[in-house]
């Protein structure tokens, strides 16, 4: 990749500095006022998803603009290179291809001259073959009984995917089996989990790319533990443990049969993971056949992310939107909202995706930036989030751009009460950007006291994304979506959103404190003060010499 210029020395950041200093008070109210057809005008779709960008604070000036400002980092030249199998992660020097897990059995993906799509499908199908002996129970735990719990151990890229996808397609889950989740080195997240739970009957899968990884590897350790000290014999690990790593020799090392492995590649980044093997308990969860489905979602946004014109792409257009807020309103977090019980863990998912991606403060050369990079994403389900941190949305001092989204068809066959839900998402979109004026409240017979109080003053932003209803298909579009805006803002940003050397960072930090915490001696403490004082604290609560 070349260098190309800072970015704020583009001609188009500059048209767009001068262009927000026009519009920065201009109310959704007059925009909404002055264009009747604006709601359905600024509204795109896309791979069964509907957005609309209508209550943003947006004119069609604005839209040019951040395209011209896409036109001029290059942004889709940086897509094309990502769908080939460049190296576009140059720090790691790696090929960013999460694309090809989803893509079908006849395309073509090179990565160092060799086509990788029949490796992916071979892994699919491996995958397969054993989900469906696991699911009819030909697949048995060491003491012949069937399995009948299902634990993921994993953490970060191998964890949040696999308990959000499982939460968001419960319903089209073997409800024979139950799954679960241990991230945590805390014992305490292991211990609870496994409480009730028969060891005859538990497969533990251990998900890992590096295998290396000192929470998943601890719990991974006692796992082992709690099957041998109830099944007494060796061999019953290689009944109640798979693995999904890069790293065979680790695998074998831990003992785990690595026919019972299940692979994946370097140019697949932890959080861009949860649609290659790392996806294993959902295939569990909801089945080969769902599972496709789940992957031909991801792969539908693929397609239209690369091929749909800019003004129509919705990841494309969502990206440039939280640009346009991100850096010239200097808005700091964006709030997602799913409208959906069983989304409750997808903000998580985003969090993870967006803040690892592009959390970055230096450009594609090195250089500092000297503008912000990503934001703090944050979000609970509708409506519970109504019920509390809503306010500081509608009447706080700060902006914060939501994105809402919602599913037409209900999950339940309670109608009434998705009737219920989807007003409220339309009702919330609506207050944000239209607020209550004092004017409206006096005519409604609001006490003069108290009308300052409940003035809501509006022009707050959000996007609003729906579709027909939660399947498999429509979550893997949901993530793809997401996946891609990120993409978008990095591109724009001139950022690496696929490497992580804060992570990486603190992976070994805690590795120097362990045998100062353990030691049975006392340990000479070479930290800072406040440090040093917090360790010998915890030996002292827990009795050991300081
Ligand atoms: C993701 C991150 C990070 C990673 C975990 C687990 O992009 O790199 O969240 O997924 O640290 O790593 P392992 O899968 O190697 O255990």
């Amino acid at each position: 990749m070349t260098a190309i210029d800072s970015l704020t020395q583009t001609a188009s950041w500059k048209a767009l500095q001068a262009h927000y200093e026009q519009i920065k008070d201009v109310h959704l109210r007059s925009l909404f006022a002055q264009d009747p057809a604006r709601g359905e005008r600024m509204v795109i779709e896309g791979a069964g998803l509907m957005l609309d960008y209508s209550k943003n604070r947006i004119t069609d000036e604005t839209i040019r603009l951040l395209l011209q400002l896409c036109a001029e980092r290059d942004v889709l030249a940086r897509r094309d290179a990502m769908f080939r199998g460049e190296k576009i992660n140059t720090t790691e020097k790696r090929a960013v291809l999460h694309t090809a897990l989803r893509a079908p059995r006849h395309a073509t993906v090179m990565v160092d001259g060799q086509n990788v799509i029949p490796e992916v499908h071979a892994v699919l199908d491996a995958m397969a073959a054993f989900c469906d002996k696991v699911r009819v129970g030909s697949w048995t735990g060491y003491t012949g009984k069937p399995i009948r719990h299902v634990v993921n151990i994993g953490i970060g890229g191998s964890y949040l995917g696999p308990e959000m996808a499982y939460r968001a397609l419960r319903t089209y889950s073997d409800r024979n089996i139950s799954f679960h989740f241990v991230a945590n080195v805390d014992g305490a997240e292991f211990a609870e989990v496994t409480r009730a739970l028969d060891p005859g009957e538990t497969l533990f899968i251990i998900s890992s790319k590096t295998f290396t990884t000192l929470e998943t590897m601890t719990n991974a350790e006692t796992a082992r533990k709690w099957i041998l000290d109830a099944l007494q014999d060796e061999a019953a690990i290689a009944r109640h443990f798979v693995a999904v790593s890069t790293n065979t020799e680790a695998v074998r090392k831990f003992g785990i049969d690595t026919d019972n492995m299940f692979g994946f590649w370097d140019w697949v980044g932890g959080r861009y993971s949860m649609d290659s093997a790392i996806g294993l308990s959902t295939m569990l969860a909801i089945g080969a056949q769902n599972y496709r489905e789940l992957l031909d979602g991801f792969h539908d946004i693929d397609e239209h992310f690369r091929t749909a014109p800019p003004e129509k792409n919705l990841p494309l257009l969502m990206g440039l939107l939280t640009v346009w807020y991100n850096n010239f309103f200097g808005t700091q977090t964006i709030g997602v909202m799913p409208y959906a019980g069983p989304l409750a863990r997808f903000p998580a998912y985003l969090q993870q995706l967006q803040m690892e991606s592009n959390g970055k403060h230096v450009d594609m050369q090195g250089r500092h930036v000297d503008y912000q990079t990503g934001a703090v994403i944050w979000g609970e389900p509708g409506t519970d989030g109504q019920h509390s941190f809503y306010q500081l949305i509608h009447q706080g001092t700060k902006l914060i751009p939501c994105d809402l989204l919602g599913f037409c068809q209900p999950l339940s066959s309670n109608t009434h009460q998705h009737d219920l839900l989807m007003a409220n998402l339309f009702a919330q979109a609506e207050a944000l950007a239209f607020g209550k004026t004092a004017e409206e409240l006096t005519a409604e017979g609001s006490p003069d006291f108290q009308t300052p109080f409940r003035v809501a003053e509006g022009n707050r932003p959000t996007n609003m994304i729906l579709a027909d209803s939660l399947t498999p298909r429509s979550l893997g579009a949901l993530v793809a979506l997401y996946e891609h805006n990120v993409f978008t803002q990095g591109a724009v940003w001139d950022i690496d959103s696929f490497d992580q050397w804060g992570v990486e960072l603190g992976k070994v930090l805690a590795v120097r404190i362990i045998p100062e915490l353990t030691a049975d001696g006392t340990p000479a403490l070479k930290h800072d003060s406040s440090t040093n004082a917090l360790i010998r604290r915890y030996r002292k609560a827990l009795g050991r010499p300081v």
